[in-house]
């Protein structure tokens, strides 16, 4: 793997940024509270975070997928919940109007996020429309001038923080993906509402909630993209996501590695430290070797996003791969910690808690596995 020497400035710049500002101190302040300080977003909108892959003319770095996740893995390897706010303008907020938006949509929408004024999120999700995305029932009607939005979206991650929504609906009465659109909702319209936060096991400091739309007015130019078009901007969106989950996936995975290597160097028992069992020592050199092949997926998987090829098979098998060996990670770093692991004394338990949702959200791991099976049995 070569990297840029832009890429290894811009990871160390991530690196130096987490280890100084995102301290234990604050990380168990947003724990407390549910709440990322803006102050602390702002700092990394400041320094470009925000704005990765967008394009210099709104505002962004201008930047490639390489660069994208050199930054959420090293945010994510001390803060999972601050990875998500990197992710988002660069990914399923911002991915949609980079696919599919008009120039003046992204004029107006692009450069607010990369500065921090404004955050846009998500929203395909709904109570009976999850792996299967296509059975959606979100409805939006053309009235003429407007169209009218129905429906409700769930599990939308920072809705409440948002200023504006792409919300995804139908647009025609068929069935399944035939006939979806996408639309730029602003989250103050009238008839908007998010209900209340969901109380979630992990990545707390995000809020996620639902969005309710009754009869609310979305004007004609905010359709992002084509008519009936929207469901493959949202499976593309998707594969820039997958790319950004692997990467927090490696960056968490990396640190229940790091923490596992520092508490059996300390921890004695039966007259000697942890590490110098022999089971200790294969455990350690098992989760290694898995981190490090997650890492090469990872990158291998971003060099062909920034080549142009066609690799959401490649995405999905790094999404895959990735967050199931985190998840195994963290389970057995937190075996070694034994039953300090399961306090809150130790930084095990929350990455063990965080990382559940990797091989759920966007796109579970059996949804990876589909997509791979599909690009494998296709004609
Ligand atoms: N890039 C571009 N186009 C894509 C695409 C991609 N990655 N994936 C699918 N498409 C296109 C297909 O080519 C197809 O186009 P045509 O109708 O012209 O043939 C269209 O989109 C529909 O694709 P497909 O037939 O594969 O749709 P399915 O309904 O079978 O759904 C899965 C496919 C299951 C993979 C999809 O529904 C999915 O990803 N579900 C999970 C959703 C998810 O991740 N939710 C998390 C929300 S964000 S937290």
């Amino acid at each position: 793997m070569v990297f840029s020497e832009d890429n290894l400035m811009l990871r160390q710049l991530a690196r130096d940024f987490a280890n100084k500002e995102l301290t234990p101190d604050l990380l168990d302040q947003v724990e407390e509270t549910n709440v990322f300080p803006e102050e602390v977003l702002q700092k990394m909108a400041d320094i470009g975070f925000f704005g990765i892959k967008i394009p210099e003319e709104y505002g962004g770095m201008g930047g490639n997928n390489m660069d994208y996740i050199a930054v959420i893995e090293e945010i994510s390897r001390v803060s999972a919940v601050a990875s998500l706010y990197v992710s988002a303008p660069n990914g399923l907020g911002g991915g949609p109007l980079l696919i599919s938006g008009t120039e003046a949509q992204k004029q107006k929408y692009l450069p607010p996020l990369v500065t921090n004024e404004k955050k846009m999120c998500f929203a395909l999700t709904e109570p009976g429309a999850g792996s299967d995305a296509s059975s959606i029932i979100t409805k939006a009607e053309d009235m003429g001038d407007y169209f009218l939005l129905n429906g409700r979206k769930t599990f939308i991650t920072r809705a409440p923080l948002c200023a504006d929504a792409v919300v995804y609906a139908k647009t025609k009465d068929a069935d399944g993906k035939v006939g979806v659109s996408a639309f730029i909702v602003d989250m103050h319209s009238e008839g908007v509402s998010t209900g209340s936060h969901v109380r979630k096991m992990g990545l707390i400091g995000a809020a996620t909630s639902d969005i309710v739309l009754e009869d609310v007015k979305v004007p004609k130019e905010n359709l992002l993209g084509e008519l009936n078009q929207g469901f493959k901007v949202a499976m593309k969106t998707l594969d820039g996501g997958r790319l950004g989950v692997a990467a927090m996936s490696v960056g968490v995975a990396q640190s229940c590695l790091d923490e596992a290597i520092k508490y059996t160097k300390v921890r004695k028992q039966f007259g000697k430290a942890l590490a110098d069992f022999q089971n200790t020592k294969f455990t350690l050199a098992d989760m290694a070797t898995k981190l490090q092949a997650a890492r090469e997926l990872l990158y291998s998987a971003a060099e062909a996003k920034d080549r142009g090829e066609n690799c959401s098979a490649l995405v999905s098998m790094a999404k895959y791969y990735a967050s199931e060996i985190c998840n195994e990670l963290a389970a057995k770093a937190l075996q070694l910690h034994g039953g300090y692991g399961y306090t809150k004394e130790y930084r095990i338990e929350r990455l063990y808690r965080d990382c559940r949702v990797f091989t759920i959200f966007e796109g579970t791991s059996q949804i990876q596995q589909t997509v791979i099976a599909r690009s494998l049995l296709k004609d």
